[in-house]
């Protein structure tokens, strides 16, 4: 069949809006119409070209919503009609990183995925006979996808794709760190670096589980009215205090239980890490660090009881997480809506990566 897609011919080149060829699902895969994707940061950094593993030609997105159309033999728990939301980190339920319980980084199609194709190790999408590659198992700049049936959540039918999509990336990174990863506890005291698509999540699923200070940092003034509304209790400019660690450790006597780094700068995880308190703080990296990029402190930060831990798809699995994370939005326990600023055509894709670089949205979304 054929599928408009907008595509990444090259690193800090604009996507191309183009009809490509797409084969339709082998066994364990399915095909899906995405109804609804976002635009994140991190398909701006693998077009940037700072994305090490960046492949080319390809189909980015990550963060889509749709429609299940066909499904390739011995698919057991999708069928056509169901609503899926495509997951990045799938969840297979059968690998040792599965069943360990211990991690949501499941590496049954790891290897394939990575390399841009399906776990067969051909592509799908394919453009006057050459490949065209897949882009971490989702490819949701593509009107119609193939995927495995394993990186599928199933989601109710109730819910609008044009905002649950978000859920694909942005809001369980950020509400799963809080409730997943670091276990955040009614009461403790937070602090969230950067306040954008991932940080704003941060800062709800902090104030969902009853944190007490919720401290946002950022440069950009404009960041804090949308940052209180989603929970933020205080707010520090670096550029007012030059001296941030010191400026956190008096807001709470001491230093924040939780801290989440949201940037993806080595210098504000170093930040993050010592605004935590002596004995028992932790503090969780969430921000992609450009390739090369290495992270220090004193170790007599950690052997005073401070903890560095990291988090990736807000240590959510996909199949079974996804699905109760669509339900909170649906019974109103989180905001999704106003975290949505932009709604575009594909065809105004490059339009929405403006509008991220200048800081001007939180999230812009495609509706297809
Ligand atoms: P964003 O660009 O929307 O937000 C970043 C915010 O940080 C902006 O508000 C910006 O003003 C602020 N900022 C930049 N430099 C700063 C500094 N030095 N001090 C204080 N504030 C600063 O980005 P996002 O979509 O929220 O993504 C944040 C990071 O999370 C990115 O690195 C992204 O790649 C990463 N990410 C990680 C995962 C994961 O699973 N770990 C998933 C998605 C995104
Ligand atoms: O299992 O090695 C692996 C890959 C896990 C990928 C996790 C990606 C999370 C960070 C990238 C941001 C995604 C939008
Ligand atoms: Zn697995």
């Amino acid at each position: 069949m054929k599928t408009k897609a907008a595509v990444a011919w090259k690193a800090g080149a604009p996507l191309t809006i183009e009809t490509l060829d797409l084969d339709g699902p082998r066994p364990g895969e399915v095909l899906v119409e995405v109804m609804a994707t976002g635009i994140c940061h991190t398909d701006y950094y693998t077009l940037s070209g700072a994305d090490p593993e960046g492949l080319f030609p390809a189909v980015l997105g990550h963060e889509g919503a749709g429609i299940v159309r066909e499904v390739g033999a011995g698919v057991t728990s999708l069928k056509p009609g169901d609503h899926v939301i495509p997951l990045y980190t799938p969840e297979c339920r059968q690998c040792k990183f599965c069943l360990s319980r211990k991690t949501n980084l499941c590496q049954a199609i790891r290897t394939t995925q990575g390399r841009g194709l399906m776990p067969d190790g051909t592509a799908r999408f394919s453009l006057d006979g050459k490949p065209v590659l897949h882009y971490m198992g989702t490819s949701t700049f593509s009107n119609f996808i193939v995927a495995p049936e394993i990186a599928m959540a199933k989601i109710r039918e109730d819910a609008p794709f044009d905002v649950v999509c978000y859920i694909g990336c942005g809001v369980t990174t950020g509400i799963g760190a809080v409730i997943f990863t670091a276990k955040v506890e009614a009461g403790a005291n937070v602090a969230v670096f950067g306040l954008g698509g991932i940080g704003l999540n941060v800062i709800q699923g902090a104030r969902m589980v009853g944190a007490d200070k919720i401290i946002g940092i950022d440069l950009n003034p404009e960041r804090e009215a949308m940052a209180r509304k989603f929970g933020m209790t205080h707010f520090l400019n670096p550029k007012d205090h030059p001296n941030i660690v010191d400026a956190i450790q008096q807001l709470t006597d001491g230093g924040v239980d939780y801290s989440f780094e949201c940037i993806g700068n080595t210098t504000t995880m170093r930040q993050a890490l010592e605004c935590c308190h002596k004995g028992w703080g932790q503090s969780i990296i969430i921000g992609v660090a450009e390739a090369g990029k290495e992270i220090s402190t004193r170790p007599f930060q950690l052997v005073t009881g401070r903890e560095w831990k990291g988090s990736a798809f807000g240590g959510a699995r996909g199949r079974t997480d996804v699905p109760k994370i669509v339900d909170w939005y649906m019974d109103r326990k989180i905001n999704i809506d106003d975290l949505i600023t932009h709604r575009l055509k594909l065809e105004d894709i490059n339009k929405g990566f403006d509008l991220m670089k200048a800081g001007e949205s939180i999230r812009s979304v495609v509706v297809y």
